[in-house]
């Protein structure tokens, strides 16, 4: 019995409508996935919707929806959706502080981001070790030999493309085989043109003030943008590693409830998810993988009297020179 299999049988049960849930602000590794995946249950005879929360903010992933008719429905058009409802949640886990718990019994989860336990769901699919959901989605598809449809295939390719950085990040075996069996399947001027997608002009005007202010500190870097989302920045801190002599980036952005946190990584030396624990500790909360972390620093927690940035320079620094010193 395959995985796919294993989650047939369970939404087989269900009692009323399945819901497919990516995390909020879906990006492309999570439209990706959410969309093999509904495809896969289609051919077990499940019908599923994809809902999500929030906006999709980069123009990336609008452009999917536009060029593989991709359907995602914002969580408040889905009328129908309530309690006896069931999700699978894709690409993010209960408990996560980019999902939002809707109505609906989460009884799946498939997701590759650091484990937080099963959350109660019947199925589990979680490999922290692995760089896109959409890897895991597409084995999925090779396992249960089902065909991929040309644009299902060029989907999962360009999510596999977006969440490893074009294959130089947390990349796995299973990243790596999954890509080379979908290339030969995929559309690849589709892939082109989402790469002529993937920032608005509006998004430019953002990083181009971001930049200005970029300070280095030995082999960290400190990025802060007012006023943006949180897609931008962490693609602003994808920009920002790569000067050269920075392994570490500190991206932060002040949000209604607190100050949101994008951490980059490039050396073994300084985790990502261990930069942003540290930063955060006994304010916030804040996790991820090695080479990439994100987080939030509740409100209120750092005195008026006292600047933030000083404050995130602080840790950091004190941070550099523990990992130095140990
Ligand atoms: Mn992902």
């Amino acid at each position: 019995m395959t995985k796919l299999d294993e989650l047939a049988e369970l939404l087989k049960k269900a009692p009323d409508e399945v819901f497919l849930q990516p995390h909020n602000v879906p990006d492309p590794d999570a439209i990706a996935a959410s969309f093999g995946l509904q495809y896969l249950l289609k051919q077990r005879g499940i019908e599923t919707v994809i809902v999500y929360e929030n906006e999709l903010e980069k123009a990336n992933a609008l452009k999917m929806l536009e060029l593989f008719q991709i359907e995602l429905t914002p969580a408040r058009e889905a009328s129908t959706l309530g309690e006896e409802d069931w999700a699978v949640l894709v690409d993010v886990q209960k408990g996560n502080s980019n999902v939002t718990d809707l109505a609906t019994d989460e009884v799946a989860v498939i997701d590759h981001h650091e484990f937080l336990g099963d959350g109660g769901c019947a199925f589990v699919d979680i490999r922290p070790e692995v760089g896109a959901c959409s890897t895991i989605i597409s084995q999925y598809f090779f396992e249960n030999d089902i065909e991929v449809p040309r644009r299902v295939a060029t989907a999962l390719l360009y999510g596999i493309f977006m969440d490893t950085d074009d294959l130089t990040r947390g990349v796995s075996t299973l990243d790596m085989d999954m890509f080379y069996r979908l290339y030969g399947l995929s559309d690849i001027s589709l892939i082109t043109e989402l790469k002529g997608n993937q920032i608005s002009r509006d998004d430019l005007y953002d990083y181009a003030k971001a930049f200005s202010g970029v300070e280095v500190y030995g082999p960290a870097a400190f990025l802060y943008l007012d006023n943006c989302n949180d897609s931008l920045l962490g693609a602003a801190g994808d920009i920002v590693i790569t000067i050269a002599g920075v392994d570490l980036v500190v991206a932060y952005s002040p949000r209604e409830s607190g100050i949101k946190f994008s951490i980059r990584s490039i050396t073994d030396t300084y985790k990502a998810n261990e930069v942003v624990r540290y930063i955060l500790k006994d304010l916030g909360f804040g996790g991820g993988h090695d080479r990439m972390a994100g987080g939030f620093l509740l409100g209120q927690k750092i005195a008026e009297d006292k600047s933030l940035h000083t404050f995130v320079r602080y840790r950091t620094i004190s941070y550099l020179e523990k990992e130095r010193d140990s």
